[in-house]
């Protein structure tokens, strides 16, 4: 039984390391077959693999929700302490070398250096203008309607006014709140210009927008489900339940069962995922602007990020993971590779949670316990490839502006990319949006976002493999340190001494 597992495994990683490679095959060949397609049939092309991260991010809630209850419950209430503890300090120093990683790297190499903006006037209005639909639909996603447009019919400012009468590229529909139950929709009671075109003060003022809303609305978060929130109210239950002893049984019995059964719904979906992954990544590739961008100091940049996240994802990493376990670290990533291809093709840490426990729990056999309870928390807030990338892309603006960047902004720059990436949602380009808070701490115009935003789409699914990498490696490593402390895991039918 056990051959056939592995032989499983190891089918599945072959597959979804070939969707990758055919989904890029299949986006070039589109490109050059077909030209420009218009959105409609992108959204066709994309349509499988939009499939594929409904159908993950549908098992996120029951997942979390049930296995971390049921992990926390089991523990008592010293080692959930503990465990929380080393988890934590985990993520804060991995995060912080990530952070101090991308400073290092964009001093050495500095991308953006001695360039001029003229130069990136040759992707001109076309990509500029593609960009900002691109930025406006990602803060559209990051944050319901109702949310973004409220702040912006309140936010009629002059300056808002004065963008009035340029070139309107969006109108987009806004709502006072009436939900309609029937269809589940907010009522629309109106339909309000966003006028923006490429090089206007109307992308500071929505990057503003997205301040006030991300200010006001903390942790507003996109119509998929707000991780965060889910995970403190489950640890919160299992710690209340894990006191309340055996009149918990109940609902310990019925999170471990809901876990299982999710798992085994996922079983049959993963199969499903190399198809997703083929299409999600040809669509984007369908959808690029002109690669030409790679080419000059957009180029540099996207180098800079490829060559810290990989320090940091193949060297940083796997040597933490020695130093506090002394096993082969690359034996261990191995077994987490399916995720990490996952991660690639969704660029979502959320979305790829099911896998990474899978991964974690079948094939590095790291107790569920640990894997459920670091997981979820470190998909929302432990994001080391999106700090890293926060940092370097805040000092290529910097360099594109040339403007010195002294001792303080550095410091500046390290915290609020750190900030950043706690806040980042694990959904496609959450760090993009969050970048607004590292470029206004530091004084750097807000609407250069636009010089790097053709190429995010493709920095993002390295940024979240690395996400997801160190999330599994410090599962790997709590699991080390905190496998003696836990209590044997329930044997079928056997009840849970500590509950019982
Ligand atoms: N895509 C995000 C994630 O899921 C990372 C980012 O946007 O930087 O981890």
């Amino acid at each position: 039984r056990q051959c056939s597992e592995s032989i499983k495994e190891n089918l599945l990683l072959v597959l979804l390391l070939g969707s990758v490679i055919f989904g890029c095959i299949l986006g070039f060949s589109v490109r050059a077959l077909v030209g420009k397609m218009d959105s409609r049939k992108i959204m066709y092309l994309q349509f499988p693999g939009e499939m594929m991260m409904r159908m993950l991010q549908m098992l996120i809630l029951p997942l979390i929700v049930s296995s971390l209850i049921a992990g926390i419950a089991g523990l008592d209430a010293r080692t959930c302490g503990r465990m929380g503890l080393r988890t934590l300090v985990y993520f804060a120093v991995t995060t912080l070398m990530a952070v101090s990683l991308g400073i290092i790297l964009s001093y050495i190499i500095r991308p953006g250096a001695n360039s001029k903006k003229e130069e990136f006037e040759r992707y001109g209005e076309a990509a500029s203008a593609h960009s900002v639909d691109t930025f406006l639909d990602l803060i559209r996603n990051m944050f319901p309607d109702n949310l973004i447009l409220s702040c912006f019919t309140g936010y009629r400012s002059d300056e808002q006014r004065s963008v009035r009468n340029r070139t309107i590229i969006e109108k987009v529909p806004y709502n006072d709140g009436t939900f309609n139950e029937t269809l589940g929709t907010y009522e629309t009671s109106g339909v309000t210009d966003v006028s923006v075109n490429s090089q206007t003060p109307a992308l500071v003022t929505i990057t503003k927008v997205v301040q006030e809303v991300k200010v006001t609305h903390k942790g507003g978060q996109t119509g998929q489900i707000n991780v965060l929130g889910l995970v403190v109210f489950s640890l919160l239950m299992g710690i209340v339940l894990s006191r309340m002893e055996k009149k918990a049984k109940p609902i310990y019995d019925f999170c471990n069962c809901l876990a299982e059964a999710t798992m085994t719904i996922f079983i049959y979906f993963i199969w499903y995922s190399p198809v997703g992954i083929t299409f999600l990544i040809a669509g984007k590739i369908v959808e690029m602007e002109d690669f030409g961008v790679l080419v000059g100091q957009v180029g540099v940049y996207f180098l800079t990020v490829l060559t810290g996240l990989f320090i940091h994802g193949m060297m940083v990493l796997p040597l933490i993971f020695f130093v506090c376990t002394r096993q082969n670290p690359y034996k261990f990533m191995l077994g987490i590779s399916q995720a990490a291809f996952t991660a690639f093709g969704t660029s979502s840490s959320s979305a790829t949670m099911p896998v990474t426990l899978h991964c974690l729990e079948v094939n590095n056999k790291v107790d569920p316990r640990v894997s459920t309870f670091v997981i979820p928390v470190g998909a929302t807030i432990n994001m080391d490839g999106t700090a890293l990338y926060e940092a370097v892309a805040a000092l290529f603006i910097a360099n594109v502006n040339n403007m010195a960047m002294d001792f303080g902004q550095i410091i500046t720059i390290s915290i609020t990319a750190t900030a950043a990436s706690i806040g980042a949602a694990g959904v496609p380009q959450a760090g993009l949006v969050t970048m607004v808070i590292v470029l206004s701490a530091v004084g750097l115009p807000v609407d250069d976002i636009t010089l790097i935003l053709v190429v995010d789409w493709f920095l993002d699914r390295f940024r979240t493999m690395t996400n997801v990498t160190g999330d599994c490696i410090g599962a790997g490593i709590v699991y080390h340190l905190s496998k003696h402390e836990l209590p044997p895991l329930r044997e079928e039918g056997k009840d849970e001494e500590h509950i019982e």
